[in-house]
């Protein structure tokens, strides 16, 4: 009998907070009852030079992931903006996890068709016997040989943007340009601690202060971000960059389930107007919205975390025909693909069902 192997204190014994501090940025001063993210076990990089064994290479490695998971569609955007589709393929789990954690029940037989398996688990056991660790996504893994290589979900962006470079489509963006990545890296720090992370702070406190703190991390974190995006289309410099991807994942999550299950409920993303465009301007730009199952994530986060949703009751709104209407940014100028191009049509068998987009 395998019991669920969570890698996110959220999705597990929350009765348990992690205590140790081992989150990338570290957040010791919150104090023991403070929810702590767990550390990517498996950090190894796949890069041009393959230092760590992994060499880039069209072809070799899986991609898995869940629709439903922030971390995990940062790496679904990149891919598709970057034009990786033919070059990593991708296997999408099932929103719902079981107490094996996450499976292919999607898929035909229950089995993902290119690595054969049935739970990511399984490339985790093939990676290392008897990892007591937790399993999550993103996950990539080692076609040939079934094993887990990464899922390191910080990391994984950024090779895609620096390192896979020889499997670019023709016309993609840089998502990380050189000159601009220390702006960039200072931008996601603060946005990873007080809003990527900060929302699950709130919404896994199991204390009063713990989540008012969390919540005010939250709001001020949203405030800082509409004084400056209300005079600049993009975080940092006048194109989409990783920046721009990691905060879309959040907030394309905000009014669907943080605001009422996480209980970040200042107010809506849509009562924003700033905040509002901007993602809305990203919703509609190709790569983003085209990525983004609504469906997928709010039936994993009220029906999996049944400490805070003890009914698994999945609520119906909010209305999401406010996504494709028009949101005027390009009137602050910017080029969202810098000197390159938008990506192409979603490859098919990768479209959103209808029931998960407006
Ligand atoms: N904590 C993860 C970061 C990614 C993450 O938290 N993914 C979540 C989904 S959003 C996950 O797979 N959790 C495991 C689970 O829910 O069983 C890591 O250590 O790499």
């Amino acid at each position: 009998m395998t019991t669920h192997r969570s890698a996110d204190t959220s999705t597990s014994d929350t009765s348990k907070p992690d205590t140790s501090d081992n989150t990338p940025d570290g957040n010791a001063e919150y104090g023991r009852k403070t929810f702590k993210r767990s550390r990517s076990h498996f950090a190894d990089r796949i890069t041009a030079d393959g230092r760590d064994g992994w060499p880039v290479e069209a072809g070799r490695y899986r991609l898995v992931v869940s629709r439903a998971c922030p971390w995990a569609s940062r790496a679904v955007i990149s891919r598709r903006l970057l034009g990786l589709e033919d070059a990593l393929s991708m296997a999408i789990a099932d929103p719902i996890q079981d107490d094996r954690s996450w499976r292919f029940t999607l898929d035909p037989d229950g089995r993902d068709p290119v690595l054969g398996i049935r739970y990511l688990s399984e490339a985790y056991d093939a990676r290392e016997t008897g990892y007591p660790g937790g399993v999550s996504v993103p996950a990539i893994v080692d076609v040939p040989s079934g094993r887990l290589v990464t899922n390191d979900f910080q990391r994984i962006t950024l090779d895609l943007a620096t390192e896979w470079t020889a499997l670019h489509r023709p016309g993609a963006p840089d998502l990380y340009p050189e000159p601009l990545r220390a702006e960039i890296d200072e931008v996601m720090e603060g946005v990873y601690r007080d809003l990527n992370n900060g929302v699950y702070r709130a919404g896994f406190a199991t204390g009063q202060r713990e989540y008012e703190e969390a919540y005010e991390d939250v709001f001020r974190r949203l405030e800082w971000l509409s004084q400056r995006l209300a005079d600049r289309r993009y975080l940092v410099g006048d194109t989409v960059t990783e920046a721009d991807i990691r905060l879309f994942t959040t907030l394309v999550r905000f009014d669907a389930v943080y605001h009422g299950h996480f209980k970040c409920n200042r107010y809506k993303l849509a009562e924003d107007p700033v905040l509002w465009a901007y993602m809305r301007d990203l919703y509609q730009t190709p790569g983003f919205g085209d990525t983004v199952d609504f469906d997928h994530i709010k039936r994993h986060y009220y029906q999996v975390h049944t400490g805070i949703n003890p009914t698994g009751i999945v609520p119906g709104g909010p209305d999401l025909a406010g996504w494709l209407t028009p949101h005027h940014r390009e009137e602050l100028g910017g080029r969202p693909f810098g000197d390159g191009t938008p990506p192409g049509p979603v490859p098919a068998g990768e479209e959103v069902p209808p029931a998960g987009r407006p």
